[in-house]
C-alpha cells in the first residue's frame, strides 16, 4: 500500500466463498480475510446452491467484513459451472485439450454469469474500492464491469497454469475470452512459464503489444500489467497445527497401524490433472522392481472426490480404485496392504499429521497451478527428522522447492526410482534439502503472497 492514505475497501469475487462460519477454510481464505479486515472489505460470489431466485443476495456480517452471496438457476450453473468452466476451461488450462468439451450455449452462459456477477456488484461498489477477482471462472468479469462505468482498480489472480498459446487457440472463441483479460490493471499468474503465455497469446496470437515498461496492450488497446506472484500457505500455522497434531489420537492409530513401516503419502482432489493413475502406476513398478521393499512400505493416497456431476470425474474414480485393487491383490499379504486408498477429506489439523508422520510425500501432479499440498508437507516436517518431498516438475511449486527430487509423472520408472531414493536418503541431507525448502516457505507465505499483489495493484 502506497503512501500514507488510507487505502479503499478490499472487494474479493470468486467462484465460492469461504463463510465465516465455515471450518474447512485453508490459506487463501484466511489470507483475504485478514487483508480484508485490515482495510474493510466485501467478499461476492456464487453460494454454492442452486436456486430459481437469482436476484436475491444473501448477506452476512462479520466485524469490517461483509460476506455476499448469490444462488445460480439450474441452467446457469450447468452451463456456466459445471460446463463451460469445468468441462472446457479446466481441461484447456490444464494441457488437456482432448478432455475439451466446447458447446457454444454453455460459453454463452458462462458470459450470462459473468454478466449476473457484474450487474449486482456494480451496485455495491464504492470509487475507491480495489476489486480483486479470482480464477477462471470469472476471466471476463472486469470487462463486464468496465461496460457498466467501472472505473476502479480491478486485479486478476489465476489460479491454474495457463498453456501455451498454441493449445489456447484452440478453443473456440478463444479471443473472446481471453482478450477480456486486459480490461483487467494486473494480472496475476504462478510462475515465469504461465506469463510467457500470457505475453506469447498477446503478441502473438490476437495482435496484442508490449508497451515501454512492460505492460501489454491488448488489440482493443487497453493495456495491463502480469505478473508472476507465486501462492503459499500460511506457513506458520501450518507448522504449528503440525506440531499440535502429534497429540491427537489418530496420528498414533495411524503409527500403531504402520508397525515401523515407512509411510508414503499422497493428498489431492480427485482430479485427473493430479496425475493418479500415473502415481498407482509407478508405485506398481516399484513394488514390482524393489521386492526388498515389500512389506517395509505403506502408501496412503487421500483423494476427496471432487465435482461429481462431471463424467470425467466419475471415470477417474473407476479406474483408481481399480488400479488399488489391483496392485493390492497382486502384494499384499495377511499382515500388509501395500497401499490405502481413502476416499474422503479430514480435517486439515489432522492433515497436518498425517503429513508429519509421513516419511516420502509423493505429489505428482500431471500439470497443477501451484500445488499446495507440496508447500503443506515441507511445513509440517520436524526439522530434526524430516521426510522427503518427490514432486512433480509440471506443478508450479516446483519453480520454487528446488530441493524436492523433481521427477517427469509421465515415466513411471523415474517416479519409482525417486520413491526408492527418497526411502533411503540419509539424514544429513534430507535436512539440508528441507531447510532450503523451508527457507522458501518462511519468506514467502500466504500474507507476503496476497501484499505482494496487492501493492503492485496500487501502486
Ligand atoms: C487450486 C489449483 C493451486 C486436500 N484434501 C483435504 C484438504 N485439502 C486441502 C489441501 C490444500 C488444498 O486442499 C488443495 O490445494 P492444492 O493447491 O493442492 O490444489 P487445488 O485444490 O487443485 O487448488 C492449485 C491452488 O488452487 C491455489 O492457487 O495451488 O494448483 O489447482 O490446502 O491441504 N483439506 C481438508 N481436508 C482434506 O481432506 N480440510
Amino acid at each position: 500500500m502506497t503512501g500514507t492514505k488510507a487505502p479503499g475497501r478490499l472487494v474479493v469475487v470468486s467462484n465460492r466463498v469461504a463463510l465465516p462460519k465455515q471450518t474447512a477454510t485453508g490459506g487463501l481464505a484466511s489470507a483475504m480475510r485478514a487483508a480484508m479486515r485490515e482495510r474493510g472489505g466485501l467478499w461476492f460470489g456464487w453460494s454454492g446452491k442452486i436456486g430459481s431466485d437469482t436476484g436475491r443476495l444473501r448477506r452476512v456480517r462479520d466485524d469490517t467484513v461483509e460476506y455476499v452471496t448469490l444462488d445460480l438457476s439450474r441452467t446457469d450453473h450447468d452451463q456456466f459451472y459445471a460446463g463451460f468452466a469445468n468441462r472446457a476451461l479446466w481441461p484447456l488450462l490444464h494441457y488437456r485439450p482432448d478432455l475439451v468439451d466446447y458447446r457454444r450455449e454453455q460459453l454463452e452462459g458462462y458470459l450470462r454469469v459473468n454478466a449476473l456477477f457484474a450487474d449486482h456488484l456494480v451496485q455495491m461498489l464504492e470509487p475507491d474500492d480495489v476489486i480483486w477477482v479470482h480464477d477462471y471462472h470469472l476471466i471476463p468479469l472486469a470487462a463486464r464491469l468496465r461496460a457498466r462505468g467501472v472505473k476502479n482498480r480491478i486485479g486478476f489472480f489465476l489460479h491454474t497454469p495457463l498453456p501455451a498459446a498454441a493449445l489456447l487457440i484452440g478453443l473456440p472463441r478463444h479471443q473472446a475470452l481471453f482478450e477480456t483479460l486486459s480490461a483487467y490493471d494486473l494480472v496475476g499468474l504462478h510462475t515465469a512459464r504461465d506469463l510467457r503465455a500470457l505475453e506469447d497469446y498477446f503478441l502473438h496470437e490476437i495482435g496484442g503489444a508490449m508497451r515501454p515498461g512492460g505492460r501489454l496492450r491488448g488489440p482493443d488497446g487497453r493495456s495491463f500489467r502480469a505478473a508472476v506472484f507465486p501462492i503459499s500457505i500460511d506457513t506458520a500455522q501450518v507448522a504449528q497445527s503440525a506440531r499440535e497434531a502429534t497429540r491427537l489420537d489418530e496420528i498414533a492409530q495411524l503409527e500403531t497401524s504402520l508397525q515401523g513401516r515407512a509411510l508414503i503419502i499422497g493428498v489431492d482432489r480427485l482430479d485427473y490433472s493430479k496425475g493418479l493413475p500415473e502415481r498407482f502406476r509407478a508405485y506398481d513398478h516399484l513394488l514390482e522392481h524393489r521386492p526388498d521393499l515389500h512389506r517395509r512400505i505403506s502408501f496412503l493416497q487421500i483423494a476427496p472426490p471432487s465435482r461429481g456431476s462431471v463424467p470425467e470425474y466419475r471415470q477417474i474414480r473407476r479406474e483408481l480404485e481399480r488400479l488399488a485393487g489391483h496392485i493390492n491383490g497382486k502384494y499384499a499379504a495377511p499382515d500388509w496392504v501395500p497401499i490405502r486408498y481413502v476416499n474422503q477429506s479430514f480435517p486439515h489439523s489432522l492433515l497436518t499429521g498425517y503429513y508429519r508422520t509421513a516419511r516420502v510425500a509423493l505429489i505428482t501432479p500431471l500439470r497443477d497451478g501451484m500445488n499446495l499440498v507440496a508447500k503443506e508437507y515441507v511445513a509440517c516436517q520436524d526439522p530434526k527428522n524430516p521426510g522427503v518431498l518427490v514432486l512433480s516438475r509440471f506443478a508450479g511449486a516446483a519453480a520454487e522447492l528446488r530441493d524436492a527430487l523433481l521427477v517427469n509423472p509421465a515415466d513411471p520408472a523415474e517416479l519409482a526410482d525417486a520413491l526408492g531414493r527418497a526411502l533411503t536418503m540419509p539424514l544429513r541431507e534430507r535436512r539440508q534439502r528441507w531447510r532450503a525448502m523451508m527457507d522458501v516457505l518462511e519468506k514467502q507465505d500466504i500474507d507476503a503472497w496476497s501484499k505482494a499483489f496487492l501493492e503492485r495493484l496500487t501502486s
